[in-house]
């Protein structure tokens, strides 16, 4: 266990040094922000399963009825349709720096999830395929070669609340890496989904949301897809509902953290953790929890100026994927995925990712108790055999 919390404040102090500077700063602001990696786990102290699914991922496909052309009259089941247009992406919060600067981007329409995925979705995919999903698989010898015997256990990164105030420069006081954990025992072996089975379903990591999304005829959005629903019509506003204010008429909007940051969660909004999805408001396209529950997975590379890139390229970035391949200065040699949304630990005190343009990320392998995802189908994927996305191979 020593060599374990070592090897998780390495990974951390790593993280915090993602934009050169000190994990005290504002932009690195992160309690919500799951930027813990394995690789940087293991490797510091130290696939896919066949999902049988071919068939169904075709028949699923075809079953969502998407047209080429034309929305389909009859939404798909779960699903709601955002029509695409051109978006100001980005924001000039002082504390997002790689989410700078705004720059202009276009989207074709596409189907996207009402709801991030549930304990209840997720349990039918592993009942029809058998996967298994990361967290549940112990790390081999092969996959960390310098990590030590004891280290090698299956488990996830768990927020685990100190229980008084500590000072907000070391994540590791209130993330821990727990045997153990994983979507079916979020906190870890004594927890379970009983009475969670609307909640999102958390512990996946990106390999696990791509095998979802093919079993399910989907794929995941991409990161200009994720922003252009999550702001649901409106033009550069702050949240992902209209005006300017965090509660409007006081009223919660979004599953985020009150009280005292980590140690003291008053849940004014109702809820300590995940809630069911669609228990906040939904936003202006319909989708519900587009801020805040859980964070999700997005299909693009994580850069740091992409952003950047796109404004100094292009008048208007068209369907953007994402950069090629990902790099971040806070753990090199990492690959990682793009995370929108925030989480039911984003607060202002420490961080506010909630916002439509707050990014997060993370490496493909690693998930938390506060990560989920949710899907998307565009009208191009219809008919395509399964795997076929554009995404999927990436
Ligand atoms: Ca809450
Ligand atoms: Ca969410």
């Amino acid at each position: 266990m020593l060599l374990r919390i070592t090897a998780l404040i390495f990974a951390v102090l790593i993280a915090c040094g993602a934009h050169g500077q000190t994990p005290t700063t504002a932009e690195n602001k992160s309690c919500c922000f799951p930027i813990l990696s394995r690789t940087t786990l293991f490797a510091a102290a130290t696939g896919t399963a066949d999902l049988a699914s071919a068939n169904g991922v075709k028949g699923a496909a075809n079953a969502l009825g998407v047209s080429a052309k034309t929305r389909p009259a009859k939404p798909p089941d779960g699903m709601v349709w955002i029509p695409g247009g051109e978006f100001s992406m980005g924001s000039d919060e002082p504390d997002f720096g790689d989410a700078r600067p705004w720059h202009r981007v276009y989207v074709d329409g596409f189907w996207m999830d009402k709801t991030e995925v549930t304990n209840e979705q997720f349990d039918k995919f592993v009942k029809a395929t058998g996967y298994v999903t990361i967290a549940e698989r112990a790390p081999t010898r092969e996959e960390f070669p310098d990590a030590q015997p004891e280290n090698l256990v299956a488990g996830s990164v768990v927020f685990t609340p100190p229980s008084e105030a500590v000072p907000l420069d070391n994540y590791l006081r209130w993330w821990s890496y727990v045997k153990g954990a994983n979507w079916r025992h979020p906190a870890g072996p004594a927890s379970d989904l009983k009475g969670k089975e609307k909640h999102p379903v958390v512990h996946v990591a990106y390999d696990d949301a791509v095998a979802y999304c093919k079993w399910a005829g989907k794929r995941l959005p991409t990161e200009a897809e994720f922003e252009f629903a999550a702001r649901g019509g409106l033009e550069r506003k702050p949240y992902v509902w209209d005006g300017d204010d965090f509660r409007p008429d006081g009223k919660w909007m979004a599953n985020t953290f009150q009280g005292h940051f980590p140690d003291k969660n008053t849940s004014e909004d109702g809820f300590a953790g995940t809630a069911p999805v669609g228990s906040f408001p939904p936003n202006g396209y319909g989708l519900s929890d587009m801020a805040g529950n859980v964070w999700e997975w997005c299909s693009d590379w994580y850069r740091p100026d992409y952003y950047q890139t796109l404004a100094d390229s292009v008048s208007v970035a068209h369907n953007p994927q994402g950069p090629v391949d990902s790099v971040d200065p806070a753990e090199p040699g990492t690959k990682k995925r793009v995370h929108k949304g925030g989480s039911y630990l984003c607060t202002d005190q420490y961080c506010k990712r909630y916002m439509p343009g707050g990014r997060g990320k993370g490496e493909s392998d690693t998930g938390t108790n506060h990560l989920g995802f949710r899907a998307v189908i565009t009208q191009s994927e219809q008919g395509k055999e399964p795997g076929t996305s554009h995404r999927s191979g990436r």
